[in-house]
């Protein structure tokens, strides 16, 4: 049976510690799905079909790699998809309570879907996709905090 992993987020924008993750689980899982949350409650900077462009752009090198979206529960999807898996990403201590809390309930919710942890590159552990909206609204550089199809996204959402 081939294994199939799921990394779900909001990617608002895609940066180079979700690619870190997204790399390092493509390493080792026969699929990769990414799928963006498609979330009416928040108020994202770029649409779900910008994000899913993004993505595809970020991650063409990678071969069993695949983007596409999802509403509602994530378990749900992940089922639907076939996959077997679910792949988070910790930067600190503070994502740890609020995974953990995720973890549970989607075993819960079904106890052959397992949830992998990747701890993030010590290089992006500071970096999420709200810092990086912060920083290029005021025009600093992100260059080294996303991938280069972003960075011109962003100079074209704040010009
Ligand atoms: N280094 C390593 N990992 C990182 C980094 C970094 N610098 N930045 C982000 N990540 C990881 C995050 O920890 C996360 O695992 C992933 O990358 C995506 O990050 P974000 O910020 O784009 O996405 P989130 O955290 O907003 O996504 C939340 C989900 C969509 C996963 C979650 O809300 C969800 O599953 N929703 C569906 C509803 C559901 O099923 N809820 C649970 C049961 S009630």
């Amino acid at each position: 049976m081939a294994s199939i992993a799921v990394v779900p987020g909001s990617f608002d924008p895609v940066t180079l510690g979700h690619v870190d993750i997204i790399t390092r689980g493509a390493n080792v899982f026969d699929k990769v799905i990414v799928s963006v949350l498609n979330n009416q409650k928040k108020q994202p900077l770029f649409t779900v079909e910008e994000r899913i462009q993004l993505l595809k752009e970020s991650t063409k090198s990678l071969e069993n790699v695949e983007i596409d979206s999802f509403d509602g529960l994530l378990i749900d999807y992940v089922k639907e998809k076939k996959a077997n898996a679910i792949i988070k990403g910790l930067r600190a201590v503070s994502d740890f309570e609020y995974e953990l809390q995720m973890a549970a309930i989607n075993r819960k919710l079904d106890e052959n879907i397992e949830t992998f942890f990747v701890m993030t590159n010590n290089k992006y552990s500071y970096l999420s996709s709200s810092i990086v909206k912060e920083v290029a609204r005021y025009g600093a550089p992100v260059h080294d905090l996303v991938p280069p199809e972003v960075e011109i996204a962003l100079k074209a959402k704040f010009r």
